[in-house]
């Protein structure tokens, strides 16, 4: 296993549209474990292909509290959504950023597994909010791109005195 660099806004990659996964191969299993990986080391409860530049529908998503639960979805799909979600939001690709952003309180997903197996799972809460962030990903949007101009704006400037001053 390896642990993975995590793109950081606003990296022009997190912008990249990704592929679907035409086979769940061992190639795909080993990102699957890089990923896991990378997410638990970070830490965090999610992340998508599109953050460690691979441009291809992968998500890894764990919310539970013993990190014991990792969530494998490829391809996903939303097939159902209601109500409004008031989770706040952070981001392995902008760190210190915490923000909430209009989501769906539920929602009912259809993907494959890392055995390459259609499943669909309804979800609500953190793990509602969490797939539809790193979904985002996959189709190059960054949740700071939600907010304001304003905010986002001095985000960026944050983000890059931050980036200067470590060289
Ligand atoms: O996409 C990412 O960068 C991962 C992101 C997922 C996420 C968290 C919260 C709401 C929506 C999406 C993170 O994991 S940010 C880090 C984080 O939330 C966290 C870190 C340690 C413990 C618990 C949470
Ligand atoms: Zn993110």
């Amino acid at each position: 296993m390896a642990l993975l660099t995590i793109l950081q806004y606003p990296d022009p990659r997190l912008h990249n549209t990704a592929a679907p996964i035409v086979q769940v191969d061992d190639s795909v299993r080993s990102l699957i474990a890089d990923m896991a990986e990378t997410m638990y080391a970070a830490p965090g409860v999610g992340l998508a292909a599109t953050q460690v530049d691979v441009h291809r529908q992968l998500i890894v998503i764990d919310v539970s509290p013993t990190h014991d639960q990792l969530k494998v979805f490829i391809n996903p799909e939303i097939l159902e959504s209601r109500g409004a979600s008031g989770v706040e939001e952070g981001c392995l690709s902008v760190p210190g950023v915490y923000d909430k952003v209009q989501r769906a309180a539920w929602i009912r997903v259809r993907a494959l597994d890392a055995k390459g197996a259609p499943f669909e799972l309804e979800a609500e809460g953190l793990l509602a909010v969490c797939i539809q962030h790193e979904m985002d990903h996959l189709k190059g949007k960054v949740f700071v791109e939600y907010l304001s101009p304003l905010k986002r704006n001095r985000i960026l400037t944050r983000l890059r005195k931050h980036e200067k001053r470590a060289g």
